[in-house]
């Protein structure tokens, strides 16, 4: 099992509890689009695309991007515990979606950016170390039911 310290819990539930989720994860996921633009092909069903401000103000990525930050909540709500809360996700991207693992990865980056941005000096080098941590955990447990 993960072992988190004390201040690593702190460092991901304070964050949790200073930024906007709906706003983080609308943000994080227009960023991911832009960024790494073959991330697109998996939202084939989400309309325009053809864009920085298409995919910024595309209504489909904001929901959706909601819907991966509350997905993150259940994790830190449940930190001893985030392959079981998992399972039936990561199967989900697993045999449903064929979501290439390597896209968790680059998603947990792009939200470390995006709440570097939002929390300035105030993210920390150990708070930092602490969401990549996280991440990692979180990839790994979304990666797991691959075969
Ligand atoms: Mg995934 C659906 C969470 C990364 C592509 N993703 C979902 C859903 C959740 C979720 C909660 C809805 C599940 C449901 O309807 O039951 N996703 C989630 C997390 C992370 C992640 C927590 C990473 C931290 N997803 C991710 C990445 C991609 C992706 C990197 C592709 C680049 N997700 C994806 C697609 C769907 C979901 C295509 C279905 C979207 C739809 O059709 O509405």
């Amino acid at each position: 099992m993960v072992h988190w310290t004390h201040e690593e819990r702190a460092a991901i539930t304070g964050v949790w509890g200073k930024v906007d989720h709906d706003c983080a994860g609308t943000e994080t996921l227009v960023r991911l689009l832009v960024v790494y633009p073959w991330t697109q092909r998996y939202f084939s069903s989400f309309g325009n695309m053809s864009s920085v401000s298409a995919i910024a103000g595309n209504p489909k990525v904001a929901a959706h991007g909601k819907k991966v930050l509350g997905a993150l909540g259940k994790a830190i709500d449940n930190l001893d515990n985030i392959k079981q809360t998992y399972t039936a996700l990561s199967e989900l991207h697993s045999d449903k979606l064929h979501v290439d693992p390597e896209n968790f990865r680059l998603l947990g980056d792009t939200l470390i950016v995006v709440l570097g941005n939002k929390l300035g000096a105030a993210f920390t080098p150990e708070i930092h170390a602490a969401w990549q941590k996280f991440m990692a955990v979180v990839c790994a447990a979304l990666a797991r039911q691959y075969h």
